[in-house]
């Protein structure tokens, strides 16, 4: 499809050209963003504009020396972790974000078409998680502000596609998050950083797994990759092994559920207090209300390990889906 492109925007394209600092190449990008027509015949050249947007917009950060939090996207973190999907060019990380959540993420046939952190919830059972879909990592490049947005994160979701490479794809992206002193959990860390590392939980998820030609080259790829981090093959065209992501998201997650009550009351199993495994009486009352901490006497609980209406004290360690009448 041809991209029609109205007078102006060639205008706006001789100022990009002749600009003289990033600062202005920024803006006369941003013009041509602004006035290029949206529809399938300038899907390629928007996201090229983007790419080039960025590019500019570090260069021009970086001459004003200004720090690199305000170049980048801070996006508050909701729910009960958040999960960075991070990969190379074309992976699928929008589509999984757009099939999981409310969402709506650009989804495009060419690499590089996401150029912004876009977040959406995912429900499991009673609680949510935060995904932040990112633009594409590679070699070549990287947003600078990327590395920050990473080292923020609960857990990395590692997007890879099985048709195209996903062993050399896996090095890649690692070898990037290595360099940026990112590494995941369990994992040795080279000695003498100069700087403190990033410990990091760390899910590998193959996409487009859409048929069995697929899981065959899954199963390959599971026997040479000789990497013990968790993985799941899924396809977000199909909606295999959807659900199961999530549930590994849980299980990474190392929270627990909790919930309160009131003297002879039930309690309201919808609304768990999410807390960190191995958390204490206090921590609960903690974040229910700093006055509950202060005026907190004892609590009674029922769960799997303790006796029914068991009394506890402020130092007693909280198990998954126990129920705790606080009294003060
Ligand atoms: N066959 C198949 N294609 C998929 C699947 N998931 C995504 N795609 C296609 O792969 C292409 C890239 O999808 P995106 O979700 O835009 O990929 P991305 O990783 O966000 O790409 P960038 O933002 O450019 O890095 C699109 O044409 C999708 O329709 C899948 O499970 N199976
Ligand atoms: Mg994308």
């Amino acid at each position: 499809m041809p991209a029609n492109l109205p007078p102006a925007y060639f205008e706006a394209e001789r100022c990009f050209r002749e600009a003289k600092t990033p600062a202005e190449k920024v803006e006369a990008l941003e013009e041509m963003l602004t006035i290029m027509p949206k529809h399938k015949g300038t899907d390629k050249l928007r996201a090229d504009v983007r790419r080039k947007i960025s590019k500019f917009k570090a260069q021009s950060q970086q001459k004003k020396g200004a720090s690199r939090k305000e170049t980048g996207y801070s996006i508050d973190k909701e729910g009960a972790a958040q999960v960075v999907i991070v990969g190379p060019p074309n992976s699928g990380k929008s589509s999984l974000l757009a099939k999981l959540t409310n969402a709506n993420p650009e989804v495009a046939e060419f690499p590089h078409s996401t150029w912004k952190p876009t977040p959406g919830m995912v429900r499991y059972e009673n609680i949510q998680f935060q995904l932040l879909d990112t633009p594409p990592i590679t070699n070549e490049y990287m947003d600078p502000w990327m590395g920050d947005l990473i080292r923020r994160c609960d857990i990395i979701a590692m997007v890879i596609d099985i048709r195209n490479g996903p062993l050399r794809q896996f090095e890649e992206t690692f070898s990037i998050l290595k360099d940026l002193r990112i590494f995941p959990q369990g994992f040795p860390v080279p000695q003498g950083l100069e700087k403190a590392p990033f410990i990091k939980k760390m899910i590998v998820v193959v996409n487009k797994v859409d048929n069995g030609e697929d899981e065959e080259d899954y199963e390959i790829f599971l026997e040479l990759w000789e990497t013990e981090l968790p993985c799941v093959d899924i396809s977000t065209k199909m909606g295999r092994n959807l659900a199961r992501f999530v549930e590994m998201i849980y299980d990474l997650s190392g929270i627990i559920r909790v919930f309160t009550k009131a003297p002879g009351k039930k309690p309201d199993l919808n609304s768990p207090f999410v807390l960190p495994k191995e958390s204490t009486l206090e921590e609960l009352a903690t974040k229910i209300h700093k006055d509950f901490v202060t005026n907190l006497k004892f609590a009674r609980i029922w769960g799997e390990s303790v006796f029914d209406g068991q009394m506890i004290q402020r130092d007693h360690i909280l198990q998954e889906g126990d129920v705790v009448e606080i009294h003060t």
